[in-house]
């Protein structure tokens, strides 16, 4: 089975495709004899992502176990490699896929017991969002050493005062507390700026270059260097870690009707993705990652919200690097039961937002957090588990607004009170009022007086869109073909050019690409609401949001002539 990929579609067999369980994974590796003979070196075992709950062995040994699909998490293996005459070492690592209603997301197991319709035993896994379960090994597992002191985490918070960068950083230290701290900070020519010593300071950083979006500066994106050493005295002598960090000067903030990045109005014009693609399913690849780069720099789209999961570590770096502002979103998607509303539930999701803060607070890229995706906000528990949860989360993040999707009544959503940012769904003339695509006005504009009326929150359109089967075309517009989803978008689009005036701050459309989902009548093949196919080639809708994804970055300004964006720079791979 290779890593990274999902297990799913590798293989052909249809059981393997939609199994639900137990997988193993198993690898022996032959360990750098310098690891496993100098007891002054710790071994890290890494595993990015294992969908969704797993257990790790090495050499037979229990080392760790970890409930959740998106995010990282390691074992310190230093012992186990060390204790041995063997340089190899087992790596097995079983994976179960199953969803419960306490699961993130959640999920249900249907036993089906009519035995004059299924076998003994029979069941089935259901969900309540509609992209495909995908499962495995998701993203790389990686072996890796530091010294017995090190680095164990790096906080950087920033803030501008009068044209200073100010960079306040927090650095945690395991291992011993004898230990020195310098601190350095460069600019992109390599020129040091500022500099300190200890865990904790400030940085000044005089006419600071800031992180500005794409489209919204000449130079977008500038990031700094932290660089970070610690320093212990041992009988060899000193011994240093060594980490750097990269580093955007930028300030978030929201008002009643803006949402201000470096002081100045930011209007997000862009997606929603998945991570998703033939065969691979959710596996990571870098050529993929690299062509939605240069996707959505061609579009001139400025920022994406992570729907429904958080995505690869590379996928915000390259975000940092390029300036395409995040929504940070949790794995919080279809949570509807009543049962995942209790404390067990909660419990689970305190602890996912804190491993997904941790992972990425550094990423000057990522603007707010997104706790959840069309929860029944509406039901009574939730009123306490979003008020808990997004109080939680800002207590570990003060310096981003919070939010969680909603496609809720706005009279009857519990959780809105305590977003700082309304983020609504509505699929106007797809999922009801079929084909009429003349009501769209009057239904958006009344959607964002309602909850603009209720709450004087500024409000994104985190999703809109219909579907379009790449080659189907029917004039006049019916649905599924691509002159249906490019009508539907310019319907929603007269609306939110007249209240982008006001209050709305971004569009997102559903879906940058079309992705795989369960079997389902409605839907052919997967959810066909890509702008982009599943293979990334342009539809009809790509077209005209390329044209006023350039047109709101700057009305002067046009999308370079066929040919399109840049490339990204193939130094890209020395990260
Ligand atoms: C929205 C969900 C999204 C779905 C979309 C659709 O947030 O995950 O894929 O509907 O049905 O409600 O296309």
């Amino acid at each position: 089975m290779p890593v990274p990929s999902s297990f799913n579609d590798v293989g052909q067999d249809r059981q393997l495709r939609s199994f639900v369980g137990w997988v193993w994974y198993e690898r022996e590796v032959t360990l750098p004899q310098r690891w496993t003979q100098d007891l002054g070196t710790r071994v890290v075992l890494r595993i990015g992502s294992a969908h969704y709950y797993a257990i790790v062995w090495v050499n037979g040994v229990h080392v760790v176990e970890h409930e959740g699909g998106h995010l990282p998490f390691e074992a310190d293996i230093s012992k186990l490699v060390q204790s041995g005459p063997l340089s190899s070492c087992r790596i097995t690592i079983a994976i179960n896929n199953t969803l419960t209603p306490h699961t993130l997301p959640p999920g249900t197991i249907l036993h089906r017991t009519d035995t004059s319709k299924y076998p003994k035993g029979y069941f089935v896994q259901n969900t309540n969002f509609d992209f495909f379960n995908y499962a495995g090994l998701h993203r790389p597992v990686l072996l890796y050493t530091t010294p017995t002191t090190y680095i164990d985490d790096i906080t950087v918070t920033t803030s501008v005062d009068q044209g200073t960068g100010l960079v306040d950083y927090q650095i945690f230290v395991q291992g011993s507390e004898h230990f020195q701290l310098e601190v350095r900070l460069l600019d992109q020519e390599g020129k040091v700026v500022a500099q300190g010593t200890g865990c904790r300071g400030q940085l000044q950083v005089p006419n600071a270059h800031l992180w500005w979006p794409y489209l919204m500066h000449e130079h977008p994106a500038y990031l700094y260097s932290l660089e970070v050493r610690v320093t212990t005295q041992t009988a060899a002598g000193p011994v240093s870690d060594f980490y750097t960090l990269p580093v955007g000067i930028r300030t978030v903030e929201v008002t009643e009707r803006q949402f201000l990045i470096n002081g100045k109005p930011f209007y997000f014009h862009g997606v929603n993705k998945h991570e998703d693609a033939d065969i691979r399913g959710r596996g990571f690849d870098w050529a993929l990652l690299v062509k939605d780069f240069n996707l959505l720099r061609w579009l001139g789209a400025n920022a994406f919200r992570t729907s429904h999961y958080p995505y690869a570590e590379e996928v915000l770096q390259l975000c940092d690097r390029y300036g395409i502002v995040v929504i940070d979103e949790s794995p919080g998607v279809g949570i509807v039961l009543a049962q995942s509303y209790g404390n067990r539930s909660l419990q689970h999701h305190l602890e996912v937002m804190g491993e997904l803060v941790r992972r990425d607070k550094n990423h000057p890229a990522v603007v707010m957090w997104s706790v959840a995706n069309e929860p029944a906000s509406f039901l009574p528990p939730a009123g306490y588990y979003f008020k808990t949860l997004i109080a939680h989360t800002k207590a570990l993040d003060p310096s981003r607004p919070v939010t969680f999707v909603t496609n809720s009544n706005y009279e009857a959503d519990l959780g809105a009170p305590y977003v700082d940012v309304i983020c609504v769904n509505s699929y106007y003339s797809w999922y009801h009022d079929y084909g009429h695509l003349e009501v769209i006005p009057l239904q958006l504009a009344t959607q964002f007086e309602n909850w603009y009326r209720t709450y004087q929150k500024p409000i994104i359109q985190s999703e809109y869109g219909a579907g379009a089967i790449p080659g189907f075309h029917q004039d006049p517009p019916v649905m599924f073909s691509e002159e249906y989803q490019k009508a539907l978008l310019q319907q929603y689009h007269m609306v939110l050019d007249e209240k982008r005036k006001n209050y709305v701050v971004g569009e997102l459309i559903w879906n940058f690409a079309d992705f795989m989902t369960d079997q389902a009548p409605q839907r052919v093949m997967g959810n066909k609401k890509g702008i982009f196919t599943r293979q990334r080639q342009p539809k009809a809708a790509a077209f005209l949001l390329r044209e006023r994804y350039w047109q709101l970055a700057n009305d002067t300004r046009r999308p370079p002539a066929a040919g399109g964006a840049q490339c990204l720079e193939s130094g890209l791979f020395h990260v």
